[in-house]
Parts: C-alpha cells; structure tokens; sequence
C-alpha cells in the first residue's frame, strides 16, 4: 500500500512554535538585548569576540531554527574569534523558511540572541554574533535562489529536518511527482529546499562561478550523499546538463551533528533576562553537550576545529551510531514514555524500567548493526541515559515522538531490516513500533502524554479504525505502507505475527508489564 505523499515542502528543525516576543513582558523597563548594550550585560556572560557590527554573510543557512542556533551559529562563533579580522568573513545569512518571529525577533537585537547551557548543575549563558542576517525568506527582497549564487556565499548549510526534503522515507530518494517539488523546477521563488538548491546551483552554473559547498546539517543516513542524489534527481527532471554540471562540481560533505535543544520556553526567557538583565526575545536553551562532526572538504570554511568540530575522512560510523542509538532510542522512549504518561524525555529517561527497555534496545538490537568503528556502544548508550535524564531541559515526548512516519525509516527500520537478515531477534524494536502505531490507535489519550502531529496522521489514523480490534490486519496494513517500511518488510510473515501480537499486548494488557515481560 502506498499513501500518496502530503506536499512535505520545508520544516525547520525544532522551529519555535510560540510567540516569543509575546511572552516578553512589555511594560519591563529592561532594554533589549542588542549591540548597544552587550556592555550592561554581567562579565560572567560569554559574548561575541569580534565586533557583530563588522561581519559578513559567507554562510547561508536554510532553517533558522533553535537547533541551528544553539549548534552551528555557536560553533562558527568560536572560529570566527579564533580567526580574528579574516573570521570576520564567516557570518551567517540566516533564512527562516516557515515563520518570521524569530528574524524579527533578531533583526531588533543585531543578530545577538543568548545560548543557555542548562544542566542539573546550574545555566551558563552565551551570548552568540555569528548570524550577520537572520530573515524570512518568503518577504526577503532578494530570494534563496539569488543569494545562494551570490559569489560570497561559500557555504550553504542546512537544518530542515528529515521530513524538509522531500524524500521517500524508505528510500530516502527524491520524491519526484511531489507537487511542490513539480512547481519548483520552473518556479522562480522555489519553496523546497531541494528545489531551491537546485534552482540556486543552476544560477551559479549559468554565471559561470564556483559553486557553494553544500552541508546538510540535519539526521539522514549519509546526509550529504543523500542530499546530493536528491539535488541530481532534481536538476535531472529539468535539464540533464545541469545533473551532470551537480554530479560532477558540487561537493556535499556528510556531517554528524548533535546537541538536545528543545523548543524555548516561558522559563528559558524569564533566565534569559535572569542572567542578562536585559531582555532577550530569541533565547534558545540546550544541553552542555555539543558535536559536530564534518567530512573534509575543498575550499575555503571557518575555522570550525577550533569551535570543537572534528573535521574526518569518514563520517559514517559517528553518524551511524547516533542516529539509531540517539534519535532511533529517543523515539522508542517517547512512543512507550507517552503511553505511560510521562510528559517529558527526562521523566522517561528516570523511570528505571523505561531504561532497561532502552539499554536493551540499544545495546541488542541497535549496536550490532554498527560498523566496529563506531564509538563503543556500552559507554555510549550510559552516556546517552545521562544525557536524557538532564532535568533541566523540557523535552517534550510529543516533539521527539512528532513525524515518526519519516524518521522510522533510517532510525529503526533498517537496523530491524539488518537483524531480520542477520536472523537476530528484535522484540524492543517491534514493541516500539508498535507504541508508535497504539498513538493513532488511541481514542481516548487523556492519561496519556501523546499529541499526534504526522504528516499522514489522518491516514494512519483511518488505518486504525478500519482494523478495530482485528491486531492482525491492523500489523498488515501498517507493514503495507510502502514508502514508511519499503517494499519487502510486510512479506515477513513472522515480523507481521510480532508485530499483531505487540499490538494485542498493548491493548489487553498494563503497558509496564508489557515491557517487563520483555525483558525477562
Ligand atoms: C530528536 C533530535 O527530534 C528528534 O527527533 O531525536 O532532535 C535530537 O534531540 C538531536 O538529534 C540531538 O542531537
């Protein structure tokens, strides 16, 4: 069974969804944070080591979201101040795709916003320079297309989550008929972010220019590869020289990228103006934690090493490991978190039986389909519990558990696939999957912490009721959906009678005995 595609077009990475400057309380005779008065701010505050007023744009950047800015523009920071005058190039132009708040927010504190490093030990602040823009690029006068062919943009960079590609989940290619992408291959102001990279790197052929390095920074299997083929696929529906121009110019380093940052709320501006003393609309807060790993590329970059950033030959096995150890465990804490009535990862992440369920997950049936160059499973997955349990960041199960139709794919289904193979037994990952599924399942969820938000939720949805309490049919038509688990995982008839029994458990029986018996 195939659904036909929702249009996917463009989501930024762990967007803000509230109204920040609207929570800034506005008869506070605080100023607002911007150039002007980094001196009021207390020393204790890190703050930019360059003057923001002297930087330029050698970065665009798609999807000025709170990862991108907790992660990336903190990193650029760091080499920007280790370069000193010719750092001063490195700025990013960052485009906001579906909201204006946050460029607004920005564009009345020069760019400035504060990083808060929140743990059980207390806050640090930063306050972070590196954006020389930050716009909405629906209103901005120029367009994506024009200033990604700009001559001074070196580097585009990218964090649009998995679902801001227009790819087939299950084969991570590019989903061709989708019809925005359609439009885009003659639209002059292209909304996708494969069409706008194609479209953009068509301008930058025709002028003759060296094109951009492209540097997709979000959590895909072989980001830049697959990024790549989809830009080819793309050019190549429109004009094959221009395929073959990509194919044969255009360099898309895979890259690893990883610190927990949460949407920002209430709490994390009343700190904000805390620690500051003057008001900050646009504060992201995120754990200590903070990675970046970069395949080597030619061409001119910032001095990202001195940021922290590991510049390798190969980023597979630290990219591997992340996204079916972190993100593939995070989202099996947040589908059975949920379904027990935790409403955070870090509630999850604290209930002794929750984490059993994922250091068995992790270290059975996720670790033995990493590459042995991978970090050290063991060491990684207690790491990552500590990680999680960080009680001072507010971790949504919803956010984490949101688009699980896209993310399954590369997070848990192909190491499942891997150990089908392998004839190595997956019982957390199927009772995971079926978690995911009981969320649409679910009429009643009040007692739980589940809020669907799915591209094809209402599909999923329909699936359910049509099943009732058939667990059978219900497995069927789940393992049917072609472009979430691929063509072959529904002729797996053992999986499938997994896969209803898991189902038949969760609705007859207590949830936590569910997943102790699966442990025994
Ligand atoms: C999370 C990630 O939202 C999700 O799916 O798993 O945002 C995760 O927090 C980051 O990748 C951590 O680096």
């Amino acid at each position: 069974m195939t659904f036909l595609q929702s249009p996917l077009g463009i989501k930024p990475l762990n967007a803000t969804t509230i109204d920040l400057p609207d929570m800034i309380d506005a008869g506070s005779e605080q100023p607002q944070l911007s150039s002007a008065v980094l001196d009021m701010v207390p020393k204790s505050v890190r703050r930019p080591g360059f003057d923001v007023t002297h930087l330029k744009s050698g970065i665009l950047h798609l999807g000025c979201g709170a990862f991108h800015r907790a992660h990336q523009a903190v990193i650029t920071q760091r080499a920007i101040e280790a370069e000193g005058k010719k750092g001063l190039s490195w700025g990013i132009a960052s485009a906001s795709l579906r909201r204006p708040t946050t460029p607004d927010a920005l564009e009345q504190q020069d760019g400035l916003f504060t990083v808060l490093e929140r743990d059980a030990t207390g806050t640090k602040a930063e306050i972070v320079g590196s954006l020389s823009e930050a716009f909405y690029a629906p209103a901005d006068e120029r367009g994506l297309v024009e200033r990604l062919a700009d001559p001074t943009t070196k580097i585009v960079t990218m964090t649009v989550t998995a679902g801001g590609y227009s790819l087939e989940p299950s084969s991570g290619r590019l989903l061709a008929d989708d019809p925005e992408i359609q439009n885009d291959l003659s639209a002059e102001r292209p909304v996708t972010t494969i069409g706008t990279l194609m479209q953009g790197l068509d301008a930058v052929r025709k002028a003759g220019q060296e094109p951009p390095v492209i540097l997709s920074c979000d959590n895909l299997s072989a980001n830049g590869d697959t990024v790549r083929q989809a830009v080819i696929d793309c050019a190549a529906l429109k004009d094959d020289q221009l395929a073959n121009w990509i194919e044969r110019n255009v360099q898309f380093p895979n890259t690893m990228v990883d610190r927990i940052v949460p949407v920002t709320t209430e709490d994390d501006l009343r700190m904000a103006q805390d620690v500051l003393g003057v008001l900050d609309a646009a504060p992201v807060s995120a754990e200590p934690y903070l990675q970046w790993v970069i395949e080597d590329f030619e061409g001119e970059r910032p001095l990202w090493e001195a940021g922290g950033a590991q510049i390798v030959s190969s980023v597979t096995p630290w990219e591997e490991a992340k996204l079916r150890m972190l993100n593939g465990t995070h989202m099996v804490l947040a589908y059975l978190g949920g379904l027990a009535g935790h409403a955070t990862i870090a509630e999850v992440a604290n209930d002794p039986l929750m984490v059993d369920f994922a250091m068995r997950f992790m270290l059975e049936e996720q670790a033995p389909t990493l590459s042995a160059t991978a970090p050290d499973p063991s060491r990684y997955a207690k790491l990552l519990v500590q990680r999680w349990r960080n009680p001072a960041l507010q971790h949504d199960v919803g956010r984490i558990g949101r688009n699980g139709s896209e993310k399954l794919a590369m997070r848990i289904l192909d190491p499942l696939r891997e150990n089908l193979k392998a004839g190595r037994p997956s019982p957390c990952a199927v009772l995971a999957i079926a978690a995911w599924i009981r969320w649409f399942a679910l009429e009643d969820t009040s007692g739980t912490k589940v809020e669907l938000n799915d591209p094809l939720t209402i599909e999923l949805r329909d699936l359910c009721t049509t099943a009732g309490e058939d667990h059978t049919k219900l497995a069927r038509a789940f393992l049917s959906i072609e472009e979430i688990f691929g063509p072959d995982i529904r002729d797996h008839e053992e999986l499938v009678q997994e896969l209803s029994c898991a189902l038949s458990d969760l609705h007859h029986h207590d949830l936590r005995n569910v997943i102790a018996a699966r442990l025994n």
